[in-house]
């Protein structure tokens, strides 16, 4: 038998795993498909790999063999237990040392649980974000890989060299231990979410606030799309609000305002819950689309809930126009800062050392937030990789300072016009939050100690021979209660 050529295997014929493998062939490597229907497999390579060095197999068995070691397997196929099943069909074949490589849209404790398996079998296991759909896949992903570290080295140059390109720096850099590929990708998909929501605010507030029709609000972002802006999404979404149908109209002024979710998002909502990190604008996008979907509900309340006389706007309408783009910039600093601020709380509990610029980087092309702004946090924390808050970068500092008037005037006018900004408005609370040095958490506190004798302690410098420094107090508040503290009820 002839010594194996194949530099990786592929398993998962559908859309990505096609599109990657013709990819990774383009940059010169040798690839070995295989796929559960075995007869893709042959389709495949009698239509879209026709003329490719790709090579094909009809059994695990045949795909091992034809790699070189150590074996390097990606699996692009559904994720759950499918990723499980071939897993466990890879183990007889594989050796000390081979790599699986999970490409697909794993939550990420999957993938902490499966490094451990298979770090505990001799192997070593690589949890791949994947981004940029079946485009990126063909031409160049975003790729964020993790998992066992031995295995970098080894995938290192056919990763980088399949991911997008940005300025000759490759979008692929390993993110960091077990399941930190998957929980990094988990949470640009949560971004990915926000951002789109608050370019939905923007086109609502141009739209039914202005009075502007479709061209008109394609042009702007056109425009804007040349500035801080500059970005896939924004510039999909004016080709998106440029396209009519047959008839002339819009189509999207045809399409029902019912959006759907697949769920990454409210995992990131979820993670950012669990680690009590205030991720409040990821979290309205997830809602967001929620009050979309009840739509028959929404439709019974508009017949029977009026909200303010809509008014003509009289201010100036460019001015109008330039604070929106800084309301919109502003607010996508603060979903970032949030982001990072999750991946940051994440990896001190997971003991995770995630490198935050190069995550940036990942993320900067290849993928579908992909943006100029990108390029702005890669630059913040390659300047200090420990960088507590994007708002404590000085470009960012002096950005979101910038942007501040015109973002409060969008709200106050949405406000009044009562269109609703969940995104927009979040963001700007989440600011005013985190610069206040007091917040009214003392009233929570003073309650939660008055209703449930849940104590609370002295604000530095009120100390007092009743209010003692750093000790759990509670007050008698009625003069009824007795003087426990609780130690259980929480609220
Ligand atoms: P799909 O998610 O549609 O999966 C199709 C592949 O999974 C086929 O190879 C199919 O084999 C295999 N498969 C299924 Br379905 N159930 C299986 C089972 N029980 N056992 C073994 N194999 C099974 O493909 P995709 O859209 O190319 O996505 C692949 C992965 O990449 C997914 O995890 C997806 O979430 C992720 N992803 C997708 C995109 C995107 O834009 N589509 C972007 C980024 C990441 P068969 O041919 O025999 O049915």
């Amino acid at each position: 038998m002839s010594a194996p050529t194949g530099d990786i295997g592929l398993i998962g014929l559908a859309v990505m795993g096609q599109n990657l493998i013709l990819n990774m062939n383009d940059k010169g490597f040798n690839v070995v498909c295989y796929n559960r229907t075995t007869s893709k497999v042959d389709a495949f390579l009698a239509n879209e790999a026709k003329g490719t060095k790709v090579q094909g197999s009809h059994s695990i068995q045949e795909l091992c063999s034809k790699l070189k070691t150590p074996r390097k397997i990606i699996l692009l196929v559904k994720a759950g237990p499918a990723v499980d099943d071939f897993i466990k069909q890879l183990e007889p074949y594989l050796e000390k040392g081979d790599i699986v490589i999970d490409g697909g849209n794993s939550h990420y404790p999957d993938s902490i649980r499966r490094t451990h398996e298979l770090e505990a079998k001799g192997l070593l296991f690589v949890g791949s974000g994947v981004s940029g759909g079946e485009e990126g896949a063909r031409h160049g992903p975003s790729l964020m890989p993790g998992g066992s570290p031995a295995a970098w080295p080894s995938i290192k140059e056919i990763f980088q060299k399949t991911a997008a390109q940005v300025n000759g720096e490759p979008c692929c850099d390993w993110v960091g231990e077990t399941g930190a590929g998957h929980y990094v990708k988990m949470v640009h998909n949560g971004i990915e979410y926000g951002d789109m929501q608050l370019i939905a605010e923007a086109y609502d507030i141009l739209h039914r606030g202005l009075g502007l029709p479709e061209d008109e609000i394609a042009d702007i972002f056109y425009k804007w799309n040349t500035g801080v802006l500059d970005s896939f999404l924004i510039d999909i979404t004016a080709n998106i609000l440029k396209f009519k149908d047959d008839d002339g109209e819009p189509l999207v002024s045809k399409i029902l305002d019912q959006a759907g979710q697949k769920g990454t998002g409210k995992w990131t909502a979820i993670n950012a819950l669990d680690a009590g990190m205030p991720v409040t604008l990821i979290g309205e996008a997830v809602f967001a689309r929620c009050l979309s979907a009840i739509k028959a509900e929404r439709t019974r309340a508009s017949k029977v809930i009026s909200g303010p006389q809509k008014e003509a706007f009289r201010g100036d309408k460019q001015q109008f126009i330039d604070d929106l783009e800084q309301a919109l910039y502003a607010s996508k600093i603060i979903s970032y800062t949030q982001g990072f601020m999750l991946m940051r709380e994440t990896a001190k509990e997971l003991k995770w050392n995630l490198n935050y610029a190069g995550i940036a980087q990942m993320w900067r092309g290849g993928c579908i937030i992909k943006s100029v702004f990108l390029g702005d946090i890669t630059a913040a924390y390659q300047k200090n990789g420990q960088l507590e808050s994007l708002l404590f970068d000085d470009f960012f500092n002096k950005a979101v300072h910038k942007a501040q008037p015109g973002w409060r005037r969008i709200i106050a006018q949405a406000v009044l016009w009562g269109i609703p900004t969940p995104a927009f408005s979040t963001a700007l609370a989440f600011f005013d939050g985190y610069r206040s040095e007091i917040v009214p958490a003392n009233i929570l506190q003073a309650q939660r100690d008055y209703f449930g004798a849940h104590t609370f302690k002295v604000l530095p410098g009120k100390e007092n021979p009743r209010l003692k420094a750093g000790e759990d107090i509670h007050v008698n508040w009625t003069g009824r209660g007795g003087n426990v503290s609780a130690s259980s009820y929480s609220a």
